[in-house]
């Protein structure tokens, strides 16, 4: 006789129960918290820096950072001064809820009003994982190609927000925006879509207002 045993459910499902856990920490501490995906360097790490750049000395913000080794990213981010805890995976490509959760109860809870999680770069695995936080991001950059939403679709389908970051290229780069745009409505009508660029920051403005609104509907 052959048992078979689910050993993917059951990663799945223990992983959205601790979701489920991270959920209720940062609800009861009123946080506001972004899950940051996207390819290897599609700008996540200068988009957060440009963030914190503008909005330090309004807003409490707290980072994790998430990579397979090292503290590179977090080592830029030490500049701005704020509470950060670097998750390295050891091999695994994406966060989990169990990893974040150890991450957060690392942080000063009480003296956060925005966390934002940076995933391991890249545009598959981070998809399949729920890990607690309020939104979904993707950065995804212009030197990467105009039909990846329709070769990676889940990564879209889960982010309520898409950053099209660097079109300070625009003129060097090979990219029709308006294929890229009617790819992302048919296949995520719903997510919200900011073209900007995080180096130049051309446009970054329309992020800024847009997270401060979405800090006040929060409050
Ligand atoms: N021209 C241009 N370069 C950018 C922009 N945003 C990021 N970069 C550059 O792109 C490279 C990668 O940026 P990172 O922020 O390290 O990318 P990342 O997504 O954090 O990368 P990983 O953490 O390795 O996944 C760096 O050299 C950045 O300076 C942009 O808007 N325009
Ligand atoms: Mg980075």
């Amino acid at each position: 006789m052959i048992k078979v045993i689910r050993i993917e459910e059951n990663i799945f499902e223990e992983n959205e129960r601790i979701a489920t856990e991270v959920r209720k920490i940062l609800k009861e501490k009123n946080i506001l918290s972004f899950n940051i995906m996207g390819s290897p360097g599609s700008g996540k790490t200068e988009f957060i820096e440009k963030t914190l750049s503008l909005l330090n000395n309004e807003i409490r913000f707290g980072i994790v950072e998430g990579d397979i080794e090292g503290k590179i990213d977090a080592e830029r981010i030490e500049k701005y001064n704020v509470p950060i805890i670097q998750i390295n995976t050891g091999g695994s490509c994406h966060l989990d809820a169990n990893m974040l959760k150890r991450a957060i109860l690392n942080l000063p809870l009480d003296e956060i009003d925005i966390i934002f999680v940076e995933n391991v770069g890249n545009l598959v695995c981070p998809a399949e994982f729920e890990i607690g936080t309020e939104k979904n991001i993707i950065i995804y950059s212009i030197t990467e190609g105009d039909d990846k939403v329709i070769k990676y679709p889940l990564i879209f389908r889960v982010s309520q927000i898409c950053i099209l970051n660097k079109i300070d290229l625009l003129q060097y780069v090979e990219f029709n925006m308006e294929k890229f745009e009617n790819n992302l409505k048919n296949i995520s009508p719903s997510t919200f879509l900011i073209k900007l660029s995080a180096k130049s920051g051309e446009n970054f403005q329309i992020w800024i207002d847009y997270l401060k609104k979405l800090k006040r509907e929060k409050n």
